[in-house]
């Protein structure tokens, strides 16, 4: 039987700034237990070395993501309707203990994904990406990462401490669940503690775009060496919102200037089209620092995309539909 697909409450129905506030006001999972693609929000900033906040992104970005609208010309696709995406809420989980929050967000992101269907997990700052990978490890074997941001976040412990927001992709390196031959950072920029930590992550097998390699370079150009590079691999997509200019996203825990547009980011990100994007993930919006929303409008738009390259898919771990 054909399955109907529940969309966003209807905008003339009930207007934008009204109603569920879920995101893009789509259905919870309880409406729409059959779901091809699960938005969920992870409310934990425990791992934060500077600015704290981030615990609020979900909720920011889901009220930023109001004046999402069904069509995008951008890719011809009505991500709403091509496919079943529900908001599932969030995974709730301890601000007190790091270890425990970790452990009870895998299982959390394993149960949505256990079925082939994709997650767009809204942060929470970047401690979480660690346990993503793990639970996608568990569905899809070696995972390739395109890991947008500011920095490496492949440092080894803070304060003596080894799971914080700057460690998760070593974690994930030496729990060998990343697939080393397609392992990128996108975005990187400015100071660093010392050379060695460029040494470090290369040995780690992470390939760099550096933010002026990005704008010498252009969108097009970026995203076609990385769609090269990852065809028929399954892959997460990591997006810290630092990623951005401040200019651009200024709500966020780390900022530093000379980042990306967000118009840079949808261009590199849509340019990704056709390959097997397993899941994403939005992370570090602390919404205590923005200004008239412009932070979380990005991430809520960002969001939106992702949902494109999804809907250019079949289930995920089917490998890469057309382009
Ligand atoms: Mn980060």
């Amino acid at each position: 039987m054909e399955r109907k697909i529940i969309g966003p409450v209807d905008a003339l129905d009930v207007p934008r700034f009204a109603g569920p506030a879920t995101f893009a006001r789509l259905p919870t999972r309880d409406a729409a237990p059959e779901f091809d693609v699960a938005v969920v929000g992870v409310p934990f900033d425990s791992g934060t070395t500077y600015r704290p906040g981030a615990r609020f992104g979900p909720a920011a970005i889901r009220a930023g993501s109001r004046l999402l609208r069904p069509f995008d010309p951008a890719t011809g696709s009505s991500p709403f309707l091509d496919q079943q995406v529900v908001d599932a809420g969030d995974l709730a989980v301890s601000p007190f203990d790091i270890g425990e929050a970790l452990g009870a967000i895998r299982p959390g992101i394993a149960e949505l994904v256990a079925d082939g269907a994709r997650a767009l997990v809204l942060g929470g700052d970047h401690t979480i990406s660690l346990p993503i990978l793990q639970a996608l490890h568990e569905r899809h074997g070696a995972i390739s990462l395109v890991h947008f941001d500011a920095h490496l976040d492949t440092w080894d412990t803070y304060f003596g401490a080894p799971y914080t927001h700057g460690t998760p992709f070593r974690r994930a390196f030496e729990e060998g669940i990343l697939d080393p031959a397609g392992a990128f950072h996108v975005g990187i920029r400015n100071s660093i503690f010392s050379a060695d930590d460029l040494r470090d992550d290369a040995e780690m097998g992470f390939r760099i775009v550096t933010s002026d390699d990005v704008g010498a370079q252009g969108a097009a150009s970026v995203a076609a060496r990385l769609s090269e590079a990852l065809v028929g691999r399954p892959v997460h997509l990591s997006v810290d919102i630092d990623v951005l200019d401040p200019a651009h996203a200024p709500g966020t825990g780390t900022p530093e200037a000379g980042g990306l547009t967000s118009r840079e980011l949808f261009s590199i990100i849509r340019g990704l089209r056709g390959l097997d994007i397993v899941a994403a993930d939005i992370v570090e919006v602390a919404p205590a620092y923005d200004h008239a929303e412009i932070t979380a409008i990005a991430a809520a738009n960002l969001g939106y995309v992702l949902l494109t390259l999804f809907s250019a898919a079949g289930r995920a771990g089917d490998g890469p539909r057309g382009t």
